[in-house]
């Protein structure tokens, strides 16, 4: 056998072994246990968390009772731990960390009945609440210590529901209910860090907008619970249109943009649909099972870490191919 071969034969070797190495760390990186792609859906009347297959719809449990007695909305931090809003009871709800392995509960703060999270730049949690009496209403600041400040409250909010980060960085909240202060049903922007409120688009088709989401640079996705519709709105002029109505959606809660385009939307009667925004056609992703009243969803977004693994082993096998 020659030098030559023995080399490459040591440097194959040494490839495959690295390429080994590394498949065995990929595990740890996944340490949630929950996968981009992987949806978790929240149930008022079974108190749980549960995750959901994107393929196959499977169904598989979290965590259950404890702290969550009616969890609602919920986001992931960048640890990977799972942030559930809680609407309680009597208006007084909490915000709960939930270990998405183990199951373990730890209550940020216990305050007013909180309806979806979203995490700010600097770590706080920008949460829909309502006080109770229903006496204010708004967006709160919560730091992770649990102290909390009413961020944004009254003015055009009368019963916030669903918030999302608008692609200008902003706060967009999903408003229903009925009010005295102008337009009652309707999208508000508000700026995260003044609170300052505006109006996106009110009305008109709107009878219960309870959930937004981004589509794209100018279009948002408006759930309405009262209408039993998906629709579209144009940021830039308020005017919105139907993408889908009527059929499976009939009670529907809150909704999720999976990385594909696809709606997903927590149904009371149908359970987990999706629904393809360039057609309106849904289908049933995943029923029955935990389900009773599946409310909030949270789809779990590819993290950036899998990226630097797969640099790593680039940048190695490159080197060694090139070593003589
Ligand atoms: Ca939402
Ligand atoms: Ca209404
Ligand atoms: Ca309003």
């Amino acid at each position: 056998m020659s030098q030559d071969y023995l080399r490459t034969r040591r440097r194959i070797v040494t490839i495959i072994m690295l390429l080994g190495l590394c498949l065995i760390a990929i595990p740890s990186l996944d340490a949630a246990s929950l996968l981009p792609g992987d949806i978790v859906v929240t149930d008022f009347d079974t108190s749980a968390l549960i995750k959901v297959d994107p393929l196959t719809g499977d169904q598989e449990l979290i965590a259950q009772g404890g702290n969550l007695d009616r969890p609602a909305g919920l986001t992931m931090d960048s640890a990977g731990q799972l942030i559930v809003a809680d609407i309680g009871s009597a208006s007084l709800g909490k915000l709960i960390k939930v270990d998405p392995i183990t199951g373990d509960q730890t209550v940020i703060v216990s305050t007013h009945s909180l309806v979806e999270p979203v995490i700010d730049a600097n770590g706080d949690y920008l949460v829909t609440a309502n006080a109770p009496g229903y006496s204010a209403y708004g967006v709160k600041r919560i730091t992770p210590l649990g102290d909390e400040t009413w961020l944004s409250s009254n003015g055009y909010l009368e019963s916030p529901e669903g918030i999302c980060f608008g692609v200008d960085g902003h706060l967009l909240v999903a408003d229903p209910s009925s009010g005295v202060l102008g337009p009652e049903d309707d999208i508000l922007h508000i700026n995260r860090t003044s609170g300052v409120q505006s109006v996106i688009s009110a009305n008109n088709l709107f009878m219960d907008p309870v959930d937004v989401a981004v589509e794209d640079a100018d279009h948002i996705f408006v759930l309405d619970d009262l209408l039993n519709a998906l629709l579209r709105v144009v940021v830039s002029n308020g005017s919105q249109s139907i993408v889908s109505s009527g059929n499976l959606i009939s009670n529907p809660n809150t909704m999720a943009v999976e990385a594909s385009g696809m709606v997903l939307i927590t149904d009371h009667a149908n359970g987990l649909l999706r629904i393809d925004p360039s057609d309106g056609s849904q289908s049933v992703l995943s029923s029955g099972g935990y389900f009773s009243v599946p409310q909030g969803l949270y789809v779990v977004v590819p993290e950036p870490a899998a990226t630097g693994l797969i640099m790593i082993v680039v940048t190695t096998c490159g080197l060694l191919i090139r070593r003589k």
